[in-house]
């Protein structure tokens, strides 16, 4: 095998494998493992088994995955190895961490992995899956997104934990302070009218709709506000030439698996403001997942 070859081999594989890693993690979370020995540490996989009710070689064997993953460290004592959290796991796995990832983790792992099951044919039809996945008619998002209570928790619950980590970047990444009345707007925009404000956030509402609507929904806030308001978007942004960033691309994916939107270009946004009525138009990478753009009427 020529040295290319074994490169690509590599890389290949890497792909091959890769949602045996996203499944492991999620796995050891929906078990309680981090939360076991974030409560317990230095247990050994025969206890920790014993405590979640598992298999001993299975856990084992999990465990062990973790610790390559860096999820878990092991300590050697008498022969037995010890495992606990690593840091990572501590902030991010546990239910109940500052910076806890534990809902956005189980909806990952429930709802939107089941959909990318349908990724063959979310691309045939050009549709979301949750027909085909839940067996929920996909004509009202607002129904399939928010199906149960258990749904909503989870999802609202979700965003909240990507936001305790990201928010921060895009609320500082332009000055604000010309808008002293800020308004975050979530919930069924298109039929509730449209609160008087200087500032309208809209985090990650957009990329969960086509053109056609988020258009819709721009101009009712253009006809809102007065001039000099501003419209602060909060979402991940493609390259012009969509090849990148890797996130990015695979969030658009996602949003056609899972919504009726996509994620867009900074060219894209700008056009959707245009038709909108709104001019000063302007973004800005924080280098995270999360990017920001304003603009103003
Ligand atoms: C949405 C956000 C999400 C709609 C479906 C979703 C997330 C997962 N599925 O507005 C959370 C953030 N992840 C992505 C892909 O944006």
């Amino acid at each position: 095998m020529s040295f290319a070859e074994d490169l690509d081999y590599g890389l290949f594989n890497e792909y091959l494998n890769g949602f045996m890693v996203s499944k492991a993690m999620f796995t050891a979370c929906e078990l309680g493992v981090f939360d076991l020995l974030e409560s317990e540490g230095f247990l050994t996989f025969n206890v920790i088994a014993e405590r979640l009710g598992t298999n001993s070689h299975g856990m084992e064997q999990l465990l062990d995955i973790c610790v390559t993953l860096k999820l878990l460290k092991v300590e050697m004592k008498k022969g037995k190895a010890l495992y606990q959290n690593t840091e990572l796991a501590t902030l991010y796995l546990t239910k109940s961490g500052p910076k806890s990832q534990y809902n956005m983790l189980l909806y990952m792992s429930k709802t939107t992995y089941s959909c990318w099951n349908h990724l063959t044919e979310a691309i045939r039809e050009g549709k979301n899956q949750y027909m085909r996945t839940f067996g929920i008619p996909s004509d009202d998002l607002f129904e399939a997104i928010y199906r149960s209570e258990e749904e909503l928790v989870k999802f609202m619950h979700g965003l909240h934990e990507i936001w305790s980590i990201n928010g921060r970047d895009v609320i500082t990444a332009f000055d604000l302070s010309p808008f002293p009345l800020i308004y975050d707007l979530g919930g069924d925009f298109f039929r509730d009218a449209i609160p008087e404000a200087d500032l309208y956030i809209l985090a990650r509402i957009l990329h969960d709709w086509a053109d056609k609507k988020c258009i819709q929904l721009l101009t009712n806030i253009h006809q809102a506000c007065k001039p000099g308001c501003g419209v602060l978007v909060v979402e991940t942004l493609l390259a012009e030439d969509k090849r990148g960033p890797l996130t990015s691309q695979l969030y658009s994916m996602n949003m056609l698996v899972q919504t009726e939107g996509k994620e867009r270009t900074p060219t894209e946004y700008q056009e959707l403001f245009t038709q909108a009525g709104f001019q000063d138009f302007q973004f800005k990478k924080t280098g995270k997942i999360y990017d920001a753009i304003l603009a103003r009427k």
